[in-house]
């Protein structure tokens, strides 16, 4: 609760809100929006609007400002946040995360780059050169995978079309010692970034470590996805042809193969018949311009994935000993694409909110729930919350057999023509009754009397329309296994390992390959595990307009985001609850010296009298419960008081103690 600034700024922490309502929360965050003051916290959650403007907060003198102290000490930013995970990986020996949300353009990109920086600053102090060098490399290795992930869109310049957790390991002393990043779903968009800047980026790629081959080649796959970007069929009498032979060539060139099986990749496909049989099935021309789009998109996907890999190669922990370099820890941070609703909503967007829901899920899973259940156990009294819990429609998307990734596996499984609108009739079949789905047949809204058909989730953030259009074909992998093979038998050694599986045949090829919906719940369901096991901090993003304007907020929109983040269900759990709980025994052993009963040991009969004591002599006995094994502070204040004594007298006890042992005394 860091009351530092002036109230004119308005109130630096929503729990001090007079009343917790959405009237008081909004006009808060537009006083504090308006005084360029871009930081509140909510407890140790940090709400962050993005100020379309250059900011003069994120200096080596913020850096200082922050380093080290408590998180109510100054007031509230990022760093603050990044401090509180360092210190807690640092003194406590505990893995922790920073999950930072929010919609497109809301700033979460630059939010995790602040924090990495800050704590690249505060890191190796005696600058080592080892040290030094991974802390490079992890911070280059941000550079190359905006150049090949982000894209401009029209909600942001620089939109990241990839969720990204990045975990970054430290040794003993607190120093980074490597990482390992995982990325998410590339979403459609996958034109490569034209204002990102080729002469930094290539820097950045040599920086990592990447080879003079490896460089060549990935500028070789970037110039066959232009390339086919351009190429054109065309039909004759009799079949398909490519337009031009140049392009084809051109290709061949840059992927060192041979122009015959380009040509063929690209107006072919082998498939085996029911008997086994093995032919070649020439594309109509349309099939041909749907696999040239799949080869380009796979060609790119592929490429980003292998960067991602050569990165974790280099930022990898290399010869670690528990023994000899004592605990390892992480500190992970989140930096994922937020909830979507747009005018016409895709399998892209069911899957980015399928991930909200499962964040959120996290969110309430150890923020509210762990915090009411541990007041309920330590015998504290808790004042019920009410709180939507998400799990209903977390199992609506993925429960097996039953849920809507099911249902779309099944029917991309299915042997024969399935079309979206089947899929769609056996969704409404298994899925009708549930509270949280409804199926809808629009108006026809063109002339070919076609009907769109799409059906609607209630989201724990509001209600999104998906329409089931194409949700098959992206699903499945739409990417035929010629081009596979001949990327394969490319010469080039770099490309052929981004294609492993171009060695299979057309017999051996798995009838049932895991399906996009699958494969990124699993990897949803992986992330979700590895923040659940570490110590959350949570930074909440909202883009105050839709201009990219510094000065306009507009409060419709920013009421929306507020809503769907949660945000008043946190500060009200915040109010109900203590900021701080430690063991009895912890807390002693920390703050005994600051009472003249429990220093250096206490005679009582339980170490909860001997707390009893501290607090009682400091005056805030009014601020504390007693639970069963653990005293709860409610404000930090009064810890901070506690800390301050204490720093005032470890000194004076370091002399005491070197009068003792020197036998002065
Ligand atoms: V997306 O989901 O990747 O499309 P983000 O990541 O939430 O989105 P991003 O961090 O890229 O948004 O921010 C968008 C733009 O807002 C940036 O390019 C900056 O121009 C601007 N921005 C965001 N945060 C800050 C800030 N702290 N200071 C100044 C900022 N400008
Ligand atoms: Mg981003």
């Amino acid at each position: 609760m860091a009351e530092l600034e002036g109230l004119e700024f308005g109130k630096s922490d929503f729990v001090l809100l007079d009343e917790v309502n959405m009237e008081q929360f909004m006009e808060n965050l537009k006083l504090r929006f308006e005084k360029a003051r871009i930081y509140t916290f909510i407890g140790e959650v940090v709400v962050s609007v993005n100020p379309y403007k250059q900011m003069d907060i994120y200096g080596k003198e913020a850096i200082d400002a922050y380093r080290g102290r408590e998180l109510y000490e100054n007031p509230p930013h990022l760093y603050a946040v990044a401090d509180a995970a360092y210190k807690a990986m640092k003194r406590r020996a505990k893995d922790t995360c920073i999950v930072i949300s929010g919609e497109s353009g809301a700033g979460k990109t630059e939010a995790s780059k602040y924090i990495m920086q800050y704590i690249a600053a505060i890191t190796n102090p005696s600058q080592r050169a080892e040290v030094e060098s991974v802390k490079n490399v992890l911070l280059k290795s941000n550079c190359v995978l905006e150049a090949f992930g982000n894209a401009k869109t029209n909600r942001n310049d620089n939109s990241s079309r990839f969720g990204k957790y990045m975990d970054i390991n430290f040794n003993f002393n607190g120093d980074p010692t490597g990482g390992h990043i995982n990325n998410y779903l590339e979403a459609d968009t996958t034109s490569n970034n034209d204002r990102s800047n080729h002469r930094a980026v290539l820097s950045a790629l040599q920086v990592i470590g990447f080879s003079e081959e490896e460089i060549d080649s990935i500028y070789r796959i970037l110039g066959t996805i232009l390339i086919l970007g351009n190429l054109q069929f065309e039909t004759d009498s009799e079949s398909v042809q490519v337009v031009g032979l140049e392009a084809v060539s051109h290709i061949a060139g840059l992927t060192t193969t041979k122009p015959d099986n380009v040509t063929k990749s690209l107006l072919f496909r082998t498939v085996a018949t029911g008997g086994g049989e093995v032919i070649e099935k020439g594309h109509t021309e349309k099939e041909a311009c749907f696999g040239r789009d799949a080869f380009a998109k796979a060609l790119y996907e592929r490429l980003f994935c292998w960067i991602v890999a050569r990165i974790n190669a280099v930022i990898e922990v290399k010869d670690y000993n528990p023994v000899l370099h004592g605990k390892n820890t992480v500190i992970g941070v989140l930096d994922i694409y937020g909830f979507e609703i747009f005018e016409n909503n895709s399998f892209e967007q069911f899957c980015i909110n399928y991930c909200n829901e499962k964040l959120q899920q996290l969110f309430i899973e150890l923020i509210l729930r762990q915090e009411q259940d541990e007041y309920q156990r330590e015998g504290i009294t808790w004042q019920h919350i009410d709180y939507f819990n998400n799990q209903i429609i977390v199992d609506l998307v993925e429960q097996p057999h039953k849920g809507i990734i099911s249902v779309l596996d099944e029917a991309c499984l299915t042997v024969g023509k399935v079309t979206d609108t089947i899929c769609l009739e056996s969704m409404d079949a298994k899925l009708g009754q549930h509270p949280h789905y409804t199926s809808r047949k629009l108006t026809p809204s063109d002339k070919t009397m076609e009907f769109h058909r799409d059906f609607r989730i209630r989201h724990y953030a509001g209600d999104v329309t998906y329409s089931v259009e194409g949700f098959l074909d992206k699903n499945k992998d739409p990417l035929f296994q010629d081009f596979k093979r001949l990327m394969y038998n490319s010469s080039n050694p770099v490309l052929k390992e981004m294609w492993p599986d171009g060695q299979l045949s057309i017999t051996e090829v798995t009838k049932r390959p895991l399906t996009a919906a699958t494969l990124f719940k699993n990897s949803i369901v992986a992330l979700v595990d590895k923040l659940g096991c570490k110590e959350p901090y949570y930074v909440r993003c909202i883009k105050p307009n839709e201009m990219k304007s510094p000065v306009l907020f507009d409060d419709a929109r920013c009421q929306h985001q507020v809503a769907y983040l949660g945000l008043l269900e946190n500060v009200r759990v915040r109010r109900a609850g203590f900021a701080y709980r430690q063991p009895y025994a912890r807390f002693l052993q920390r703050y005994k010296m600051t009472c003249e009963y429990t220093w250096p040991n206490h005679l009582m009969e339980t170490d909860r009298e001997a707390v009893e004591a501290i607090v009682t002599q400091h005056g805030f006995q009014d601020d504390v419960a007693y639970g069963h094994t653990k005293l709860f502070v409610r404000t930090p204040r009064s810890l901070f008081t506690l800390e301050q004594e204490r720093a005032a007298l470890i000194p004076i006890l370091v002399l005491f103690l070197q009068k003792v042992w020197r036998g002065a005394l």
